[in-house]
């Protein structure tokens, strides 16, 4: 193969024990793509042991990772203090026609964008090496297994999507055969000349983040960081695969996939949206403090749903790792996560350095270690001052970066549930949209039917989070907390939502309920205490499904009924619950001109049957 690539010279390994000829379009493309960006030498990632072996040791002598202490074959980085988070004002839609990408993406015409971006990929890998990492989303074994071939020149972002996907031979063999596959093109922007030494986070001022839509294609460049960088993720999960779930008829969400189990020994399984940083990996690995109850995982991020045979809507999850945000997982918040974290196999990006060479991050322990090291390398002390007690730089701020991560394999989870393996998936019986909001929002309501429910998702709100760079605790819009997925315009896919539930026995459908443990008491205290305590939602929620438990209608829904929901136990007092589960109608009518200004923002596209429901809730509003 070495002499058909141009402007590069092949690796060995690359050459090796190729069982199928390369898809010829795949080698056209990398062709193509090394002609561009001038790689010194081109790998094929295998996926095998000693290439992970030689990674992380590459990634160590670059000063990119350090082998973190006490935790088997586990790694720390740091990233540029510039590069912390997924940036949405320099992500793309790049459809054909603006109005495909809608008012809530950024668009450009795709050849002016590929004029923009060419000359910046140009040389762009001069003095590394390009990676050719092919990929797949969910079990090799599915029916239509969902491929991708990522080209990047980083080994942080190799070694990530290592632990994030099923990478390596047996997705290329697939391709190989003819499988349809998603292009990602990725590079840090960083080109080295011969003398010049390497940095430990190299990337670049300029990031463009683009989606190619029509031709299922991603090209990212100037940043090293997960959802910008790791492609298989939110570029080809979310984006790219909401528009190929929209052609094909299923639906590709920001939703963990939980399995509950009751003590009568019922199953049922639950899909969940949030916003990122807003809980998804806590709610997913849930330990319920009522008796009886057992949650199991499947998915933390990403759900994609198809009906099955049975008409039932069955969800997948795409992932094999978690990304999950560290500060704020601990012990008594997420053993599960813990447990998992602590079998090692691990990249921590961001988070601080304990002296004795392992990892801390805010809520991994009660109190934090007399000393750290923190995200930015300084010297960093609970009180804010050195053993002289002059004021560290560091002083009054978190030693972990607030978006920094854990990317661990999901077969760690203890509490992993076997149907993850499922190239099926498991059928959905209960839907939940959520967001953090301080007021508002009752703890949960209900939705009359799949029309309302999308209605809840389509107009869901958030207090921004660090997981993108902006500022943080700013109510928006965040529909089905895919604001920043969706990778065409957001009334056309709320219409998807809507014909979704047309075509199908309305009966099967999940049931759809929004909730929302951050709100607050006039003080600022949380009035729910969350965490394992959400087991006590899931089992009103549950027992909804199957008429057990009592609900109140409201303007906006069905809440518990006053007993309804399985307090035992638990140091809520009445009134706090109360307070948890109100719907007052004079905060409600403080939000309809925001719903309002939201459907104008999203213009014509917004479905008539979502602006009845608007004039339903405006109704039953004035009359509360
Ligand atoms: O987008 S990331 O994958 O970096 C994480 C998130 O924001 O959910
Ligand atoms: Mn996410």
């Amino acid at each position: 193969m070495t002499s058909v690539l141009s402007g590069a010279t092949q690796d060995d390994r690359a050459a090796q024990d190729r069982p199928d000829p390369l898809a010829p379009d795949l080698l056209a493309w990398i062709q193509e793509v090394a002609a561009l960006t001038t790689p010194d030498r081109i790998v094929f990632v295998t996926g095998s042991d000693a290439e992970w072996q030689e990674l992380t040791e590459k990634l160590v002598a670059a000063g990119t990772f350090r082998p973190v202490a006490g935790m088997p074959n586990s790694w720390h980085a740091l990233s540029d203090p510039a590069d912390v988070a997924r940036v949405e004002d320099r992500t793309f839609i790049c459809s054909e026609r603006p109005q495909d990408a809608g008012p809530t993406n950024n668009w450009m015409d795709p050849t002016e964008m590929k004029e923009l971006l060419t000359p910046l990929f140009r040389g762009a890998m001069r003095g590394r090496t390009m990676y050719v990492m092919p990929y797949c989303m969910g079990p090799e074994t599915a029916a239509s297994p969902k491929l991708g071939v990522e080209i990047t020149d980083s080994e942080y972002v190799v070694a990530s999507m290592r632990v994030m996907t099923r990478v390596g031979d047996r997705a290329l063999a697939l391709i190989n055969k003819g499988h349809t596959w998603v292009k990602g093109l990725h590079s840090l922007g960083a080109p080295l000349e011969a003398d010049q030494a390497d940095v430990a986070w190299p990337c670049n001022e300029t990031k463009y983040i683009v989606h190619f839509p029509e031709e299922r294609s991603i090209w990212s460049y100037g940043s090293g960081y997960g959802g910008n960088a790791l492609l298989g993720k939110k570029c080809y999960s979310l984006r790219i695969a909401s528009v190929m779930a929209r052609d094909e008829g299923w639906l590709a969400e920001h939703m963990l996939i939980l399995k509950l189990t009751s003590p009568s020994n019922t199953t049922h399984y639950v899909a969940a949206a949030f916003p990122s940083a807003c809980g998804k990996t806590n709610l997913a690995m849930l330990e319920p403090t009522i008796p009886g109850w057992k949650v199991e995982t499947l998915g933390d991020d990403i759900a994609w749903m198809t009906f099955g045979k049975d008409g039932r809507l069955y969800a997948v999850n795409p992932e094999a790792g978690l990304f999950g945000v560290a500060p704020g997982t601990g012990w008594n918040t997420n053993p599960n996560a813990m447990r998992a974290i602590e079998a090692g196999n691990s990249v921590f990006t961001n988070v601080a350095a304990t002296d004795d060479g392992g990892v801390w991050w805010e809520g991994m322990t009660d109190e934090p270690p007399a000393h750290l090291t923190d995200w930015k390398g300084r010297d960093w002390t609970p009180s804010g001052v050195d053993a002289d007690g002059n004021e560290l730089a560091s002083a009054g701020q978190p030693a972990a970066h607030p978006n920094s991560r854990f990317c661990t394999p999901i077969t760690q989870v203890p509490i992993l549930a076997d149907e993850y393996f499922e190239p099926v998936g498991v059928p959905i019986s209960a839907i939940l949209f959520g967001g953090r909001r301080k007021t508002t929002i009752p703890l949960v309501s209900e939705a009359r039917d799949w029309q309302h429910g999308v209605f809840m998702g389509a107009t869901l709100s958030s207090e921004t989070t660090a997981a993108a760079t902006g500022a943080v605790g700013v109510v928006r819009r965040d529909p089905m907390a895919m604001l920043p997925f969706i990778g065409y315009n957001a009334g056309d896919y709320f219409q998807h939502w809507i014909n979704v539930g047309k075509g199908a026995d309305a009966t099967k459908l999940p049931k759809i309920f929004y909730v929302n443990w951050f709100r607050r008491d006039a003080d600022g205290g949380f009035l729910w205490p969350g965490f394992g305590e959400n087991s006590r939602v899931l089992k009103w929620i549950i027992e909804r499904l199957d008429g057990a438990a009592t609900a109140e209608e409201t303007a906006i829904g069905y809440v518990p009924a006053e007993g309804a929901l399985d307090i035992d136990g638990l140091d809520v007092t009445p009134d706090q619950l109360a307070a948890a589960l109100a719907v007052e109608p004079e905060e409600w009518r403080q939000e309809l001109p925001l719903i309002e200004e939201w459907f104008a923002k999203i213009g014509d596209s917004v479905p008539s049957s979502l602006r009845d429901e608007l004039d339903a809730l405006k109704l039953r509003l004035a009359e509360a």
